[in-house]
């Protein structure tokens, strides 16, 4: 549904021919991957069950760049594809990889701090703070964020 916005690419070595990638209307292209910034908020379950209905999940932030860009990009804070529910302080992304590069607050992940106002927190969040490099957050899965959603360029080789 709905129409799909075209970017070519050329080339990527001598003889690799012209690769087509493609988000749908309304998602954001970057590398080979397409993003959806959420209009609204949810839990960290429901916006994964949004994210999953459009055949994408939250985000997993694999690269610097990647970080860069949602970084420049997204307006709200937002959940990304992180957790540590499975088993505390073992942070894993949607697709069970590792946390491979990180971004966290200065004194995050603190699980809530042991303040009983915010529980226990098991959901990564991406905020809007000033320091790009520093802006991971972990919150109580229950709590309304916006969020962002992540699936791949569908691509399309021209030969
Ligand atoms: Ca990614
Ligand atoms: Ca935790
Ligand atoms: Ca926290």
């Amino acid at each position: 549904r709905g129409t799909w916005r075209t970017k070519s690419c050329r080339g990527f070595g001598v003889n690799s021919p012209e690769v087509m990638m493609f988000c749908p209307a309304g998602w954001l292209m970057f590398d080979s991957s397409c993003y959806e910034f959420s209009n609204w908020t949810r839990s960290w379950d429901d916006s994964r069950i949004e994210c999953r209905k459009s055949g994408a999940d939250l985000v997993i932030i694999n690269s610097p760049k990647e970080q860069e860009f949602l970084y420049k990009m997204f307006k709200h804070n937002s959940w990304m594809g992180l957790s540590d529910r499975d088993s505390e302080r073992n942070w894993k992304w949607v697709d069970g990889s590792p946390v491979s590069v990180k971004y966290w607050r200065d004194n995050q992940p603190d699980n809530g701090g042991g303040n009983s106002k915010y529980g226990e927190e098991d959901c990564g969040a991406f905020e809007v703070l000033e320091n790009k490099d520093k802006n991971w957050n972990d919150l109580n899965c229950d709590q309304q964020q916006h969020w962002i959603c992540e699936k791949r360029a569908l691509v399309f080789n021209e030969k």
